[in-house]
């Protein structure tokens, strides 16, 4: 025992006798400057709150033309016409209706937001859940099942419904671009440590519930409004618990 305090002792004069040569390693570590972790985190979260609230008023506007029929523009992008959307078709989809900025890559993002069935395209069913409303049941069940077609099968979707289509792609690929600079912040940051990071919000339990996250995004100085909470809640919370595990909130940190 005394021969531990010993050692101790003589660790503790030997550093301070060394002190400015201990400091150097030490200032190279900590060389990081970027905004802390939780800045970014509440900001990753307060840019899907926006875009996720502007990208359902657009489904929602959408959905309300009477020519949109959600099947005839995903055929209509299925190029191939094989029953899924490849990042490629929608690259080409989207330059044909004059979108600005599309690389395959982002297309790429997009699908993986949605990609339940992770095969890298996108089907159908999944389509739907970009394009149609997830806060507004009532139109989403009119528009899917309620309409009579409005023309024959195969003719292509009138200008206002893929102007709009083109709108949403528009604000997936603003997301996607947000969330990979805030990622790559997080990634970059040597205080970042996800573990930590949910044991704090969640305050030590399995899940962060939604008054858990409220508290964690105001004391960071985004105060969420209820559609907020709702929209991260659609884009994050995948099992719709209410509550982001620990496996939905590293996708929000770190994608999957
Ligand atoms: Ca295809
Ligand atoms: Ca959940």
């Amino acid at each position: 025992m005394s021969n531990t305090e010993n050692k101790e002792t003589k660790t503790e004069v030997k550093a301070e006798a060394n002190g400015p040569e201990i400091a150097e390693p030490k200032q190279t570590e900590n060389k990081y400057t970027g905004p802390p972790v939780a800045r970014v985190i509440t900001s990753l979260f307060r840019s899907i709150a926006i875009e996720e609230g502007d990208i359902e008023k657009l489904r929602q506007e959408l959905a309300q033309i009477r020519e949109f029929e959600p099947r005839a523009l995903f055929e209509e992008i299925d190029g191939d016409r094989n029953g899924s959307i490849s990042a490629q078709e929608i690259q080409a989809w989207l330059t044909a209706n004059f979108a600005q900025n599309t690389t395959a890559d982002v297309c790429q993002e997009i699908i993986a937001e949605f990609d339940s069935s992770q095969d890298k395209r996108m089907d159908y069913s999944e389509f739907c859940n970009l394009i149609m409303p997830a806060a507004n049941q009532n139109l989403r069940d009119y528009c899917l099942y309620g309409r009579r077609p409005s023309g024959p099968p195969g003719m292509s979707q009138p200008a206002s419904v893929c102007a709009l289509a083109v709108r949403i792609f528009e604000s997936e690929t603003r997301l996607a671009a947000k969330k990979r600079d805030a990622r790559a912040q997080l990634s970059q940051n040597p205080e970042f440590d996800l573990a930590r990071v949910f044991h704090d919000v969640s305050r030590g339990r399995y899940d962060i519930q939604v008054y858990d996250l409220v508290d964690f995004l105001e004391s960071n100085g985004f105060f969420p409004r209820t559609e907020d909470l709702e929209a991260i809640l659609r884009r994050c919370d995948h099992d719709a618990d209410r509550a982001l595990s620990l496996e939905e909130f590293t996708e929000v940190c770190e994608g999957l």
